[in-house]
């Protein structure tokens, strides 16, 4: 590919991320309740509220400043305070919807206005006393990867509500249900098409779906049932599942290509129906009792299912 054809593809990329922003934030809003959106769940960063509200300040600066761009010859930049911002009375309410609404709007004014540049458009500039030149492909560059990096940061602030060990089988049962309804939530608004298309030339959500089975039902009948790891994932005797993780994972990810759409749906939801009565069963002061390794068994059955809905339905928001 030559050198110009990979600069157009990467613009693309970046335009592309752009303009699916607001849904993505907007279906992922719809998953978080008021508590999750005004609690800054990691100490000193913001929370899910503040993610959003920023967005909307954040990219409504950005499109006046492409405007003035290109409009006037080398505008100065006005720069901002973006945590006092984040700090004022607007940008903590957890009434999201109205700068998800905005950024619907802005976001298809700025793909407008991207769309229509000339080529020679891309390297005009504007000043920013702090940063200097800055031309509008750099702040496409910019704005495409700002989205993706506060989906991250909003992630990583819900998963923080669970930073301690959960302190009954109750309250582990009440985040699995949290995690698993977000999960659920996100991949009912796909049609079956969308459900079998690869994501951003990844997996599917099916993939991703049975992927979360998987190991769902290694939690269910090798943590939880005792039954031997290496003939749940037909190993050799005595080898180490978890050292083989890459292995297993490849060998179900061509096993689940080949299965329906119904029967990878059907059966995520057998196995998780059977994964919570199993929960609603456990022993608690075994699980929670330092094993050999110091670290409580209960490490497993979280990581196996929360904690791995929460690593995955993020993926979903692009589907
Ligand atoms: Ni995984």
């Amino acid at each position: 590919m030559s050198a110009q054809s990979e600069q157009l593809l990467l613009r693309q990329t970046q335009l592309n991320a752009l303009a699916r922003l607001p849904r993505q934030l907007a279906r992922l809003a719809a998953t978080v309740d008021e508590h999750e959106l005004t609690t800054p769940f990691l100490a000193g960063e913001w929370s899910v509220a503040q993610n959003l509200h920023h967005l909307a300040d954040s990219h409504m600066n950005s499109f006046l400043r492409c405007k003035l761009i290109l409009t006037e010859e080398e505008p100065t930049l006005k720069p901002y305070n973006q945590d006092r911002w984040a700090a004022l009375a607007d940008s903590q309410t957890a009434a999201v919807h109205s700068s998800l609404a905005l950024l619907h709007g802005l976001h298809t004014r700025w793909m407008d206005f991207w769309n229509a540049l000339e080529e020679n458009d891309w390297q005009r500039a504007g000043l920013h006393p702090e940063i200097g030149r800055v031309t509008l492909a750099t702040l496409l560059r910019i704005y495409g990867a700002h989205g993706a990096a506060h989906l991250l940061q909003i992630r990583q602030t819900l998963a923080a509500q669970y930073h301690t060990l959960p302190a009954t089988p109750a309250e582990l049962l009440a985040r699995v249900d949290r995690e698993w309804t977000r999960l659920q939530t996100l991949l009912a608004e796909l049609d079956s098409s969308t459900l079998e298309s690869p994501i951003d030339g990844g997996w599917s959500p099916k993939l991703h779906l049975a992927h979360l089975t998987l190991w769902e039902n290694y939690l269910l009948r090798h943590l939880v049932g005792g039954e031997a790891a290496h003939l749940l994932f037909q190993l050799d005797p005595g080898s180490d599942p978890l050292a083989q993780i890459d292995t297993i994972n490849a060998a179900d990810e061509a096993r689940s290509q080949q299965l329906p759409l119904d029967v990878v749906l059907e059966e995520a939801q057998r196995v998780h129906a059977a994964v919570r009565a199993a929960l609603l069963t456990l022993e608690w002061p075994e699980w929670v009792r330092p094993g050999a390794d110091g670290a409580p068994p209960v490490n497993g059955l979280i990581a196996n299912s929360y904690e791995h809905y929460l690593e995955h339905w993020h993926s979903l928001l692009a589907a």
